[in-house]
Formats: structure tokens, C-alpha cells, sequence
């Protein structure tokens, strides 16, 4: 048996302990558990995560099944042109060729190792051209050096390798910030996302009881500040690094002049459709690494909303509109109960409808007359009432 295999039975243990005092006031919360906390990382399992484009997550477990381990994902950073609105161009700063980046999955205390490019293995996958400027990453889960930011900064053509521990549990932006002016000009332009970091015991509600979802969609909240054409088109420039100067005069301003949600106008309520069965528990994560947002499910709910996206803290129960604050996240659950059409969206309803920060979840199944009901359809005034 090698070292590895023999620190096996020691979270399963855990668990059942954690479930079996978790009740009432301060005993919610979980004491860390010191086989799993010392767990030296030359004994940690290396497995490979493949990331996908949001609003999707990769495939994962929600409760670590074994210790910690090392956990191998790629970024490869592309500068490009894409039209976020209709007319209005921007050349994005771009993890893994997706505004906003994608969402690496992990347990609390397994080690992220990183491998970043800035640029690709394959430009003809990526039909992008040749970067122009410096990019690093500052994962907000990690601990030092200015979040990694001063260990992974790379020029056009360079690769870096970074490993950090994910200390602590929660949903946590990532962003690139190669310092001073460039620092807002990648995070505006794209160069964002986050990375979610489950308690290795899996989510729990406010009674210590576990929740499992069926579903994970992230809705990464962009603003941008695009400098524009009195037509309503954007200004066009040759690559990322010309179009700086003038975006950072618009950014001087603070107004966005667009935002979005998955990084275009119309992404999550006409090109990708996210739909949801009566009776699926969905884990609704979000992110804005510039600005606050105000998430609002409308016809349902929060169920567990965990403050910050912090999974150490109990959870809200039934909340109407939730925080997310500038360079954080939230996360909430909510078990849908009825069949429709449901507006996620950042309840700031200007920056919903007069811009695009919302989704739209389709949801099949059944409707519950007991929940809601017409009394009486639209008619003349006058009527009785039933
Ligand atoms: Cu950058």
C-alpha cells in the first residue's frame, strides 16, 4: 500500500463526523481536519482537469472522495476581436479563447497547478493572432505573492507554471493584473473568471444537512468601457494593445458603456439556452471582478445563498436578491418548484435591460396550481371576484 492510498479512509471518516455534530449555532461550522490539512503534497494524487467554456462547468464530484490532491489545469491567453453587441467591437483579453475565463473545480486544500501560456499550442483551434502584451493571473483563493500575480507574468510566446493550495472554500475570482493602468484595461477587457473551491465534506444548508445540485451555471458579469462612434458603433483598432489608450479615457468616466453576461449581448438568453427540470436543484454561481451586482432570480429564489460565495459561512436561507461585490462572487442554490421561463439578472434592472446583465433559465416539468394560480384571467373591470 503506498502512502498515497493508505490517507484514503480519513475524509470518509471526516465526514461522517461533520454530519453528525453539525446542528445549531456555532456547531456548523467544520473543524479542519489535521490529516487533511498536513497532507503533504508530494503524497497527493495528480489528476487532469479538462476546462469548458462557461456557463458550463467540467465534470466533478461534490463531496472529495479521497485526500487532497494536485489538480493539473490550463489556461492559454488570447488576445482578440469580438462584437459584444451588435457594431460594437472589442479586442478582449481572453483565458482560454472565453470572456469570462473558465471555472477550474476543486476541493478545499487540493493544490491547483497551473500551466499558463500567453498565447496557444494552436492558433488555427483558436483562430487568433499573435498577442501584443504581458498577462499574469491573481487567483483571489490563493495565498501570496499578490495572489500569483507576481509569479506567473509572461510575455507574448512564454509559459509559466504556478501551484497554490486552496486553503479556503468558497467561489473565487480569478483575473489577470500585470500591474498599474493594465491592471482595470485586462480585467474590462475580459481577463477574468473564478474558480470554485468545495468544501471537501460537499455544500450544506443551514441545518448542517447536505445539499447536492444537478446542475452548475456560472454567470460571469462583464463591464466595458468602449470607446464609440456617435452611431452607436464602437471605434475598431488593430490589436489589443492600440485600443488601450483610448478605452482608458472611457474607463477615467466609471460609466460601462456595455455589460454582459458570459461576455456577449444575448449570450445566456438566445445563443447558449440553460433549461432546468421542476424538482433540479441548480447551483447558480456569479462573478464581477470590477463592479458590484445584485443577483435576483425572478419567480423564484435564493434557497441557500452563502454570504460572499463563501462556503465557511452558513448559509442565507430564501433570499430575494443577493451581493455580489467588486472582485467577488455569490452563490446560491435554488430547487425550482414550477414550469416557465426564470430571469436571472443583476437586479440593478438598468444594467439588466438597458444593457444585458441577465440569463434566462428555461425550466420544464409541471406547474403547481397550490404555489399560484389565475383567480380570474384579464376582463373588463368591474367583474366579481371569485
Ligand atoms: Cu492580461
Amino acid at each position: 500500500m503506498n502512502r498515497a492510498s493508505r490517507w484514503w479512509a480519513l475524509p470518509l471518516l471526516s465526514v461522517g463526523l461533520f454530519i453528525g455534530c453539525a446542528e445549531g449555532g456555532d456547531e456548523w461550522k467544520v473543524r479542519p481536519d489535521p490529516a487533511i490539512v498536513d497532507f503533504p503534497v508530494a503524497n497527493a494524487e495528480v489528476v487532469t482537469q479538462e476546462l469548458v467554456d462557461p456557463p458550463f462547468l467540467p465534470p466533478h464530484e461534490q463531496v472529495a472522495s479521497g485526500p487532497p490532491r494536485v489538480v493539473n489545469i490550463r489556461f492559454e491567453i488570447v488576445e482578440r476581436e469580438v462584437e459584444i453587441a451588435p457594431g460594437v467591437f472589442v479586442w478582449q483579453m481572453a483565458f482560454n479563447n472565453h470572456v469570462p475565463g473558465p471555472v477550474p473545480v476543486v476541493f478545499q486544500w487540493d493544490w491547483v497547478n497551473l500551466t499558463m501560456l500567453n498565447g496557444t499550442t494552436d492558433t488555427i483551434r483558436f483562430g487568433t493572432t499573435d498577442n501584443q502584451l504581458a498577462h499574469n493571473v491573481d487567483f483571489h483563493a490563493s495565498t501570496g505573492a499578490l495572489g500569483g500575480g507576481g509569479l506567473t507574468i509572461i510575455a507574448p510566446g512564454e509559459e509559466v507554471g504556478l501551484r497554490w493550495r486552496a486553503v479556503k472554500a468558497g467561489f473565487f475570482v480569478y483575473h489577470c493584473a500585470p500591474g498599474g493602468e493594465m491592471v482595470p484595461y485586462h480585467v474590462t477587457t475580459g481577463g477574468n473568471g473564478a474558480i470554485l473551491v468545495l468544501p471537501r465534506e460537499g455544500l450544506r444548508d443551514g441545518y448542517g444537512d447536505p445539499i447536492r445540485y444537478d446542475k452548475a451555471f456560472y454567470f460571469g458579469e462583464q463591464d466595458y468601457y468602449v470607446p464609440m462612434n456617435a452611431d452607436g458603433t464602437s471605434r475598431r483598432y488593430g490589436n489589443f494593445a492600440l485600443q488601450m489608450g483610448d478605452m482608458l479615457e472611457v474607463m477615467r468616466g466609471l460609466v460601462p458603456t456595455h455589460i454582459a453576461f458570459n461576455g456577449t449581448y444575448g449570450a445566456l438568453t438566445a445563443d447558449i439556452r440553460l433549461e432546468a427540470e421542476v424538482g433540479e436543484t441548480v447551483l447558480m454561481l456569479h462573478s464581477q471582478a470590477n463592479n458590484p451586482s445584485f443577483p435576483h432570480l425572478i419567480g423564484g429564489h435564493g434557497d441557500w445563498v452563502w454570504p460572499y460565495g463563501k462556503f465557511a459561512n452558513r448559509p442565507d436561507e430564501g433570499l430575494e436578491s443577493w451581493d455580489v461585490v467588486a472582485g467577488g462572487t455569490a452563490a446560491a442554490v435554488y430547487t425550482f418548484e414550477q414550469e416557465g421561463v426564470y430571469a436571472y439578472l443583476n437586479h440593478n434592472l438598468i444594467k439588466a435591460f438597458l444593457y444585458d446583465a441577465k440569463a434566462f433559465i428555461h425550466v420544464t416539468g409541471g406547474w403547481d396550481d397550490e404555489l399560484m394560480t389565475n383567480t380570474f384571467t384579464a376582463r373588463p373591470i368591474g367583474g366579481d371576484v371569485p
